[in-house]
């Protein structure tokens, strides 16, 4: 299921249903509107249904389900163990067992979905139809039901895992570094050809990767297939209580709402990076060279903040410097994150997380650095992941990951398929939502900072934000564009990565610094994509984290601007907050969405809102430096 449980890759597999997975990784599971509903449920009856629907009762059909639900949570318990312990631990015995539990948990999912179609003409009650629609579609990756092709594919998705987890880079020098190392470079290193260096060195982890990958899409769109939907596409945004393609339409609407702000964003920092850089490096038209913007994906662009800020409005502290002026260790950053939570209302994190989480990066071992959220047991188990940096970024990436152990933790009293978010982009906007209330005034509450800047300094604050949100959303929408067109077979394995680049310059607007060819496999670089984690949640979850904060910041009463809205400490916006998150998956998400906002819709204007003075500073900005804007 969801996130929740069973570690990104792996999980992936299957899964997603109810197993959980790794909260990073979570994934899926969902119902239909009615469209979607009725057309999934003719094909796939088409396919699996054994037709004799009239014998089929409703009283069958919760037999089924009540049995389904306890086979998936039972497995889910050994799922997520063998992968805890294999993404602690890589090696090849690891790499077998948890092969071993995902081709277990898959050939369960997929047998389970293919009987739920034979209730689908059954009339049930709104929760056993949630339910029964759940186990036929929240899958991630369905193998065809054959074992032989089912243990192929387990082996594949382990096999991919294994390469992205132990993926090195060695420098000239002789140092051997990590992706959270190569990455701690990027941030920090204003040397274009180490840049350079490195963003290439590390792609090269991702060669070996293509015929693995390519295999897996032929297996896992042939499950998909089984199962009634038309590829893998379909079923990967059949996830979402709408049909897949209104669906497609909803991100396109958000894009557009969106697209104007990041236009002026890439304007200025191009502008600022090429006076800094220079024309060689970056030329002040076209796209940006994806090496220079201070992160391995230039996903987000926090870390060139320096380079790019206002001369008259910068704020004048940088987050890293303040948690290594007070002494932060890994272990601080992450009880300081804890308390904001309890500050809400919520209950401290319990004595095993302390115990169980991994913090620091072992240096005797392969581990999957990626940062995750567990929840082992679907109760009070839950940990984290994470090879902390003692950075701004990873204190971020902190709350991040224990949003979805509060999440997780939320949810416990439902039953085992609605453990889960409202859908996948709830889960990752949660953490994310509480990381908006890190404004000077909070660091300055926490003792981290001396003097709140004032009201002069906003345009400083709302630079440093927007570089790492609002450049994030196009990288958020443009990874499973890829995929759903690869899966689709649009994208041949003859033009992946010359695909994966069209889609990084018609989005993002920036260009790979030197030459690649269909030798290279670029997609495999990014974690979510060996890992089969589906990527449009972080899209989605950088729309709603605004719509939550604002809301939360009118239930706590707070009448500044939106920036500047810490709601710390405020109980009322804790227990809104807490009521939507112990919904889980129980509901459709636009009624999950509505008790925080008011609104069912997803709506992109609390991003607008949130950046509207800096929109206003940057459109200046561009017009006085007679820049021309776009690529
Ligand atoms: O993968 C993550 C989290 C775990 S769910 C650290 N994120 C995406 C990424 O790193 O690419 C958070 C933001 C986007
Ligand atoms: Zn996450």
């Amino acid at each position: 299921m969801m996130h929740t449980k069973l570690r990104p890759a792996k999980l992936a597999l299957g899964i997603a249903l109810a197993l959980s997975l790794s909260a990073c990784q979570e994934d899926a599971k969902t119902t239909h509107t009615k469209a979607a509903e009725t057309k999934a449920t003719e094909t796939k009856a088409a396919v699996a249904a054994p037709a004799a629907s009239a014998q089929v009762t409703a009283a069958d059909a919760i037999a089924f389900i009540t049995e389904a639900e306890a086979e998936l949570a039972a497995l889910s318990l050994e799922a997520n163990r063998a992968e805890w312990i294999y993404s602690n631990f890589i090696t090849e015995d690891t790499a077998s067992l948890s092969a071993a539990v995902n081709e277990k948990v898959t050939a369960t999912s997929v047998r389970l979905a293919t009987e739920a179609a034979k209730f689908a003409n059954v009339e049930l009650d709104a929760v056993n139809a949630r339910k029964l629609n759940m186990l036929r579609s929240a899958i991630v990756l369905p193998s065809p039901m054959e074992p032989a092709k089912n243990a192929e594919l387990a082996g594949i998705v382990a096999e991919l895992n294994g390469l992205y987890g132990k993926g090195k880079y060695c420098l000239s020098d002789g140092r051997c570094l990590t992706q959270p190392e190569l990455s701690a470079l990027m941030a920090e290193s204003r040397d274009p050809a180490l840049l350079k260096e490195i963003w290439a060195g590390w792609r090269d982890i991702a060669k070996p990767m293509r015929p693995l990958f390519e295999r897996e899409v032929v297996l896992a769109n042939e499950g998909a297939r089984d199962l009634g939907y038309a590829n893998l596409s379909e079923l990967w945004r059949s996830q979402y209580d709408m049909a897949p393609d209104a669906f497609s339409g909803e991100l396109d609407r958000l894009w557009g709402q969106v697209k104007p702000l990041y236009d002026s964003l890439h304007c200025y920092v191009r502008g600022e990076l090429n006076e800094q850089y220079g024309d060689e490096v970056v030329p002040k038209t076209g796209p940006i060279p994806a090496h220079v913007l201070g992160n391995m994906w230039a996903q987000q662009w926090g870390t060139v903040y320096p380079l790019v800020a206002p001369k008259d409005a910068d704020p004048g502290y940088d987050v890293t410097e303040l948690l290594a002026a007070k002494g932060y260790d890994e272990h601080k950053m992450v009880e300081q994150a804890e308390s904001f939570f309890t500050s809400l209302g919520f209950d401290k994190l319990p004595d095993t997380f302390w115990s169980r989480s991994l913090f620091v990066q072992p240096k005797d071992r392969d581990v999957v650095c990626h940062a995750s959220a567990w929840d082992l047991d679907n109760e009070d188990d839950i940990r984290i992941k994470m090879c902390i940096q003692k950075t701004a970024e990873d204190f971020t990436v902190i709350h991040h990951e224990l949003g979805h152990n509060f999440y997780q933790r939320a949810y416990k009293n439902q039953p085992f398929i609605f453990k889960n978010s409202a859908n996948d982009g709830f889960h990752e906007a949660i953490g994310d939502t509480i990381a908006l209330s890190i404004t000077p005034k909070y660091l300055q509450q926490i003792g981290l900072l001396e003097q709140v800047p004032d009201a002069s300094k906003d345009i400083g604050l709302l630079l440093r934000q927007a570089l790492d949100k609002v450049a994030f959303l196009p990288f958020g929408l443009m990874i499973d564009q890829w995929r759903w067109k690869v899966f689709n077979g649009e994208i041949t394995p003859q033009n992946y990565n010359q695909a994966w680049w069209d889609l990084r310059l018609k989005y993002q607007g920036v260009m790979a610094p030197v030459e690649r060819t269909e030798a290279d496999f670029d997609p495999g670089a990014k974690y979510h994509v060996p890992g089969n984690v589906p990527y449009t949640r972080y899209f989605l979850a950088h729309i709603l984290q605004f719509q939550f904060h604002r809301s939360l910041c009118d239930i706590a009463g707070d009448k500044g601007p939106v920036h500047r809205c810490s709601i710390y400490g405020n109980q009322d916006a804790g227990a809104k907050l807490d009521q939507m998150l112990q919904m889980g998956a129980s509901k459709p998400w636009p009624e999950a969405l509505a008790v925080v906002t008011g609104s069912k819709d997803m709506d992109a204007s609390a991003v607008l809102d949130y950046f509207a003075p800096l929109k206003t500073w940057l459109d200046n900005e561009n017009t006085d430096a007679g820049r021309t804007c776009g690529w």
